[in-house]
C-alpha cells in the first residue's frame, strides 16, 4: 500500500479505505504532510476538475469530501503535533452565504500544523460573528474563505464591520478561496492573500513577523 492508494480512496470517495490507507502509509514511515500534499489535496483537486468538466456530480463530490475528512481525522492531530508551539491565534471562517468548507478546513489544519491556535467559526459566518469572535478571543489574525463569486462581497462587508467595531487595527486579515486574487485582497484592504493552504501558513507566519 502506498500514497497512491490514499489518492484513489479519496478520489473514489471510499472513507473506510482512505482511513485504512492513511494508517498503513503512516505506519510505513510516510509523513502526514506528504500524505496531505501529495495524496489528499491532489485527489480533491481532480474531483473538482472532473466536476467542472461534467464527469462527476454533486453526490460524488460529497462522498470524496467525506473520504478526505476521514483521512484528516487521522492526520489532523499529527499535523498539529508537528507545530512546535503556538505562534499566534487565528479566527477562521467561511464568509456569509457560503457553505464550502473543505479548503477552509485545510487552511485551518495547515495553520495548526504551523503552530497557530485556530478558532474555527464554521461556514456561512456573518460579519458580526467575526466581530464578536475578535472581541472574545483577541486573535492575531482573522482568516476568511469564499468559494463563490457571489459571496466574495461578504469580505469587504466583514472588514467594514471590524472597522466600525473599532477592532480592525487589532488584527491582520488573510483571505483566500478559488475566486480570490491578490488584486482583490489589496483592493478591499486585506493584509494578506494566499492561493492555497500551504501558502496560507507561510503568509500567516510572515504577518506574525516569523520567517
Ligand atoms: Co460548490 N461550487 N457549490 N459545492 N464546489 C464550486 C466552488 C464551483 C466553482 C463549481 C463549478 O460550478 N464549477 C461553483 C462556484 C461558481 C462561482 O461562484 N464562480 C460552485 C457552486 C455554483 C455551488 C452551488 C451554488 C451549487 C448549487 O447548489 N447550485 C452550491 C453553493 C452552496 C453555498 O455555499 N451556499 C455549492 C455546493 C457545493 C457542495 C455542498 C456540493 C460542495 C461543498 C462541500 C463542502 O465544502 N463541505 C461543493 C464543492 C465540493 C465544490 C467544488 C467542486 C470543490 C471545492 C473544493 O472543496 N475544492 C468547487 C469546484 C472547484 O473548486 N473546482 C465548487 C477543494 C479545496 C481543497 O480547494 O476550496 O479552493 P479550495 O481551497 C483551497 C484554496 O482556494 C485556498 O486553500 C485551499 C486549500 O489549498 N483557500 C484559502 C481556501 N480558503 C482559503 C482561505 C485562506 C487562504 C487560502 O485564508 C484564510
Amino acid at each position: 500500500m502506498d500514497i497512491n492508494t490514499i489518492y484513489e480512496a479519496v478520489f473514489d470517495g471510499n472513507a473506510k479505505a482512505a482511513a485504512a490507507a492513511v494508517e498503513a502509509v503512516l505506519a510505513a514511515g510516510e509523513t502526514p504532510e506528504t500524505i496531505l500534499n501529495d495524496a489528499c489535496i491532489p485527489a480533491m483537486a481532480e474531483v473538482g476538475a472532473e466536476f467542472e468538466e461534467g464527469e462527476k456530480f454533486v453526490p460524488e463530490m460529497l462522498i470524496s469530501a467525506r473520504a478526505m475528512a476521514a483521512a484528516m481525522t487521522i492526520l489532523r492531530p499529527l499535523l498539529v503535533q508537528a507545530g512546535v508551539k503556538t505562534v499566534g491565534k487565528v479566527v477562521l471562517g467561511t464568509v456569509h452565504g457560503d457553505l464550502h468548507d473543505i479548503g477552509k478546513n485545510l487552511v485551518g489544519m495547515m495553520l495548526e500544523g504551523a503552530g497557530f491556535e485556530v478558532i474555527d467559526l464554521g461556514t456561512d459566518v456573518p460579519p458580526q460573528k467575526f466581530v464578536d469572535a475578535v472581541k472574545q478571543h483577541q486573535p492575531d489574525i482573522v482568516g476568511m474563505s469564499a468559494l463563490l463569486t457571489t459571496t466574495t462581497k461578504s469580505m469587504p462587508a466583514t472588514l467594514n464591520a471590524l472597522a466600525e467595531a473599532g477592532v480592525r487595527d487589532q488584527v491582520k486579515v488573510i483571505i483566500g478561496g478559488a475566486p480570490i486574487t491578490d488584486d482583490f485582497a489589496q483592493k478591499i484592504g486585506a493584509d494578506g492573500f494566499a492561493a492555497d493552504a500551504g501558502s496560507a501558513a507561510r503568509v500567516a507566519n510572515a504577518l506574525m513577523g516569523l520567517n
